[in-house]
């Protein structure tokens, strides 16, 4: 019977579980180690280790060990009556437990604020940036006064109210005014917060393009990022995704004669105080133009043009002091996990001054390439003539 009880539903599917579980997380660890060279062979070894299964194992045993000490403590409280001695006092221990678990969850707290905290990003780098921000630190300065009044209330009146034989439980079902209190105030608290938030979004979303707005293309594929500013004209190019080619990589349409002086950029180079529209593309999947110090995120959806703009404020040579590293970049990411060399999708963000970003832009080289140049000349039929007018836009 007890034989039979082991293979109940339960325990199978949880046995089941746990084995997928190992087995995932071993396939993975051996994916690493094969994807690695011999010298990554230890960091892939140590990933092994402190894989999902390894914690889950963790898990598992320390369940054991407090289930142990239970079954200890049990037979040393049953002793205790058999020998007619006074037993153990488990509501003591629930009520001192209780307290000790207040102590060290808030303590816990405290210990993520100031170390994890310290890891928080340097100050925002943009206008809109300085509003998010303040609107998470209310946020989150609101919740952590909640989270520590209730927890401080609840843990010490499960202490200070614990059972002690003495007194009985008053049956306190229900009260309107008690009720009325808690929806109503969190109720306030929350759409206060919420009709803030829309405000600060719709001023950072609501951004149509203005006369001297720089226009910056950035395109996502896997793995990727292209950079495509508009030439002296300020105007970009216009794309076709039929256009292509293992040169033209963007697919800009040459017939539109604002493409001639695009330039392609290896660098996001952004003059410091000036407002720029991002627009934002994908060509394969999903991927999400991320430049933290910025606090600006928008995804990148193939055939979904999007856009961004924002004004950066601090320039990257002062963001170096500011954080006293003199390395210190901005960063685009990508923020979407879009395949295997996802983590590739890196470029550099440099905010300069208005002279600086000049000189930078006179140098850059042209996007139409020499590549390019040529495949267009040699099309034929219906491109002979793209090619002709890309000639003599040359010219000019
Ligand atoms: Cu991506």
């Amino acid at each position: 019977m007890a034989f039979k009880k082991i293979f109940n539903l339960k325990t199978l599917s949880s046995a089941f579980a746990g084995m997928l579980l190992l087995a995932t997380s071993t396939v993975m660890a051996q994916d690493t180690t094969a994807t690695n060279s011999a010298v990554a062979d230890d960091a892939a070894k140590s990933a092994m280790w402190t894989s999902v299964g390894y914690y889950s194992l963790l898990l598992v045993l320390v369940c054991i060990i407090v289930g142990i000490i239970g079954k200890i403590l049990r037979v040393y409280d049953l002793t205790l009556q058999i020998q007619g001695k006074k037993a153990v006092n488990w509501n003591n221990v629930m009520g001192a437990l209780f307290v000790l678990f207040l102590a060290v969850g808030l303590y816990g707290a405290f210990w993520s604020f100031t170390v994890q905290g310290s890891m928080l990003l340097p100050e925002a780098a943009s206008i809109h940036g300085v509003k998010t921000d303040n609107m998470f630190m209310v946020t989150f300065g609101i919740t952590v006064i909640v989270f520590v009044i209730t927890q401080i209330l609840l843990f010490t009146f499960s202490f200070k109210y614990r059972n002690t034989g003495k007194r009985k439980a008053y049956f306190y079902p229900h009260n309107n005014t008690i009720e009325k209190i808690w929806t109503v105030i969190p109720a306030i608290v929350l759409t206060i917060l919420v009709i803030t938030g829309f405000f600060t979004w719709k001023e950072i979303t609501n951004t149509t393009e203005e006369k001297g707005d720089i226009n910056v293309d950035v395109t996502g594929h896997q793995f990727a990022w292209e950079i495509r500013y508009p030439g002296k004209d300020g105007k970009l190019g216009s794309k076709k995704y039929t256009l292509y080619s293992a040169s033209n990589i963007l697919g800009v349409d040459f017939k539109d004669k604002n493409s001639f002086d695009d330039l392609h950029a290896d660098t996001l180079v952004l003059p410091v105080n000036r407002a720029v529209r991002i627009n934002i593309s994908a060509q394969d999947v999903i991927h999400s133009v991320y430049m933290p110090h910025f606090r600006v995120q928008l995804n990148a959806v193939p055939g979904l043009p999007t856009y961004f703009k924002f004004t950066p404020t601090i320039t990257t040579s002062e963001m170096r002091s500011k954080v006293d590293n003199p390395k210190f970049e901005y960063l685009l990411y990508c923020n979407k996990i879009c395949g295997g060399s996802h983590y590739n999708m890196q470029k550099v963000v440099r905010i300069v001054t208005d002279a600086e970003y000049n000189d930078w832009l006179s140098k850059q080289k042209p996007y139409l390439s020499d590549a390019l140049k040529k495949e267009l000349k040699l099309a034929d039929n219906g491109q002979t003539k793209e090619a002709a007018q890309n000639r003599l836009a040359l010219n000019n």
